[in-house]
């Protein structure tokens, strides 16, 4: 079943008005030399108890080595607030966000993908350690575990990571682009069939609210049609009488704002999965998935 971290995704709202000082717009933001500094990954092991980050890093494309050995899993999720926003009133909409009455959800990212500019991160569970590069233009940036909006009392612990210098670097090779767009039936991926599962994917967002791409494993026989049949009993209240999900755990990209892009790259088992969003639609409240943004793209050698 679903699980409610999953409506936690919805957090990484943002919005495009940013477009302020912060916004690379990704591969625009490529210098006109390759990039031989590259920056050292950063090693992220996410607990139960918290994570540690480096206080600075060249801007750029960097790359951060996310894993976890925590059943539950957790999400690194980086953001840059908009001037004047202070970290906790961003807090208090991602906590609106992350509510289960959908006008509040609504209420919540609105005013998140107001006040700050998500740039991305990685969902991770014990069985797949995400790598996730960023494009990080000079200033001061917040991450922190989503996951921790679920757990009750909970405080939310950021750790600022300031990119110091000239935005350096092009965007790094890859082998397979997904897309978020946003289209007359609604927020949706644009996907190729298959991926090898080796290649780094470049994930987009072309539209104008926060979106995220999360994997997660389908039993056989599942197409993206019953996906539509699954979410829409779900969000009409019914029993959809079954569970399309091989797995109760996905891994893959935290939100990004639109205009905005970040590569993963995890080696996850062969199959089938499902691509979902389960950010919360900043009108309805509803989550992307159950608007129809989910996409059924298959892990497998590029043979087929
Ligand atoms: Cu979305």
């Amino acid at each position: 079943m679903l699980r409610r971290t999953k409506l936690a995704a919805a957090i990484t709202t943002a919005t495009v008005a940013l477009a302020g000082p912060v916004v690379v717009a990704g591969p625009a933001a490529q210098a006109a030399t390759p990039d031989h500094s590259a920056h050292k990954p950063v090693r992220v092991v996410m607990t139960n108890a918290g994570f540690t980050l480096p206080k600075e890093t060249r801007a750029g494309f960097v790359t951060f080595a996310v894993s976890t050995e925590d059943a539950g899993g957790h999400e690194l999720q980086g953001v840059q607030l908009h001037k004047g926003v202070s970290l906790a009133k961003f807090t208090a909409e991602l906590r609106l966000a992350v509510s289960n009455d959908p006008k509040q959800a609504a209420a919540g990212i609105s005013a998140a993908e107001r006040d700050a500019t998500a740039v991305g991160g990685a969902s991770v569970e014990p069985s797949t350690a995400v790598d996730v590069t960023i494009p990080l233009c000079r200033g001061t940036y917040y991450f922190f575990d989503f996951t921790q909006l679920f757990v009750p009392n909970a405080a939310i612990t950021y750790h600022k990571l300031e990119a110091k210098g000239r935005f350096e670097g092009r965007t790094p090779a890859h082998g397979a682009e997904i897309d978020q767009v946003e289209t007359k039936a609604g927020p949706r991926f644009v996907t190729p069939k298959a991926i090898d599962p080796d290649d780094t994917i470049l994930v987009r967002n072309k539209a104008d609210e926060f979106h995220e791409a999360m994997f997660q494993r389908v039993n056989r026989g599942v197409d993206n049609a019953k996906l539509t049949k699954f979410f829409n009993a779900l969000k009409n209240g019914q029993n959809p009488g079954f569970n399309p999900f091989a797995e109760n755990v996905s891994r893959g990209a935290a939100a990004i704002s639109g205009g905005r892009i970040e590569l993963i790259r995890f080696h996850a088992q062969r199959g089938h999965y499902a691509l979902l969003c389960f950010i919360p639609d900043n009108q309805s409240g509803i989550p992307h998935a159950f608007l129809g943004m989910h996409a059924v793209v298959r892990l497998a050698e590029s043979s087929s």
